[in-house]
């Protein structure tokens, strides 16, 4: 029986700067200055995460997830945010945090299992990490539905990982955001595992953005290692959202060159040689050869920028470890409006 095509889609891909540090400036103009800051932000994420790694090491946090190789996703997604919108975050996004002014040191916190980590001032608005997969993805529909509701120029950015695409609460979330318009953008870092289940063997999708599609909402791939690209994407996704035309998908595409998290061995389960291909495609390594060429990078600059970075963290740490513990009653009082009575019994216990 004959058949006819109902519809075709296709799904784009999008980079600005090649692994060169070439950039197309035909695709939009380029700021040497916010490639800067950029690289900058991404140092102080990099020193920050090898800190965090070794401090869990020593047991003065609990475990802890690794942003290496993502550097570029986080910041240049983060950095497209207004003070309005709102970030949710999971448990891999130090770096987005740092970016968008979280304090390093209620980070630590946070991963030092101090309920302080999670309340920051007024006026940030960063969700709390969340551990359960998927579950701040329903969240962002929610605020975005809202932000259109009140009719605000805010939106909700949602971050998750390659694994939770395969989730239910991602799916309910992107197709009630499309049907709601809601001002919502979807933000999936495909790292290519979800612990150790490579990427294919989780989903025969050949892209997390095409996904998408079957929601009615605009997907797209971007290269993941360039901070230049991604921050593009997320800022048009962002203008997109607050005129009220509904959310989009954006799958950075892009490689966690660390384990899963300090509990995980990822030799166990990925090929050194992968990881060294992708080592070959360090975020800040191509940024840096852009600098280079515009005459904004230098090896004295460098020291010094990790000089600075190194005493930011350091600062970060002396505060951390310097303030007083929290009252062991925390560990009761966040997850009940009503604490049932056997943990009441407890937390009297521990008073
Ligand atoms: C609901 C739920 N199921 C299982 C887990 C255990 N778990 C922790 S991380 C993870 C993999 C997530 O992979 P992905 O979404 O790709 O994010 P990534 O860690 O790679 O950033 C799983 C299954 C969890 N945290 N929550």
């Amino acid at each position: 029986m004959p058949r006819k095509t109902l519809a075709s889609f296709k799904v784009e891909y999008q980079q600005l700067m090649n692994e060169k540090g070439d950039v197309d400036e035909k695709v939009a103009a380029i700021d040497p200055e916010f490639a800067k800051r950029c690289y900058e932000l991404m140092t102080l994420v990099r020193v920050f995460d090898a800190k965090a790694v070794a401090m869990q090491r020593q047991g003065r946090i609990g475990t802890y997830a690794s942003v290496l190789g993502q550097e570029a996703a986080q910041v240049g997604s983060a950095l497209a945010l207004q003070e309005s919108d709102y970030l949710l975050p999971t448990y891999r996004e130090a770096g987005a945090l740092i970016a968008r002014d979280s304090p390093m040191h209620q980070l630590l916190q946070y991963f030092g299992g101090d309920e302080r980590g999670s309340a920051y001032e007024e006026g940030i608005n960063n969700f709390p990490i969340a551990i359960p997969i998927s579950s701040q993805i329903p969240h962002a529909t929610g605020i975005g539905w809202a932000m259109r509701l009140k009719g605000h120029k805010a939106a909700a950015l949602v971050y998750f990982g390659d694994g939770a695409s395969s989730r239910g609460d991602f799916h309910e979330a992107i197709n009630i955001a499309a049907v709601m318009k809601a001002n919502a953008v979807f933000f999936c870092q495909n790292n290519q595992y979800a612990i150790s289940l490579p990427r294919e063997r989780q989903t025969l999708a050949e892209s997390i953005a095409q996904k998408a599609i079957s929601y009615g909402v605009e997907g797209l791939q971007v290269d993941g290692n360039d901070v230049l690209g991604v921050h593009k994407a997320v800022s048009d996704a962002l203008q997109k959202a607050y005129t009220g035309k509904g959310p989009t998908l954006i799958e950075a595409y892009t490689f966690r060159l660390g384990d899963h998290t300090t509990s995980d061995d990822a030799k166990k389960y990925r090929d050194p040689k992968l990881v060294e291909q992708w080592q070959k495609r360090d975020p800040l390594a191509r940024l840096r050869v852009y600098l280079r060429q515009k005459m904004l990078w230098d090896e004295d600059y460098e020291k010094s920028l990790l000089e600075r970075c190194a005493k930011k963290v350091e600062d970060a740490v002396v505060r951390y470890e310097s303030t007083p513990a929290a009252p062991l009653t925390d560990m009761f009082d966040y997850h009940y409006a009503q604490l049932p009575q056997n943990l009441a019994e407890q937390r009297r216990e521990v008073m």
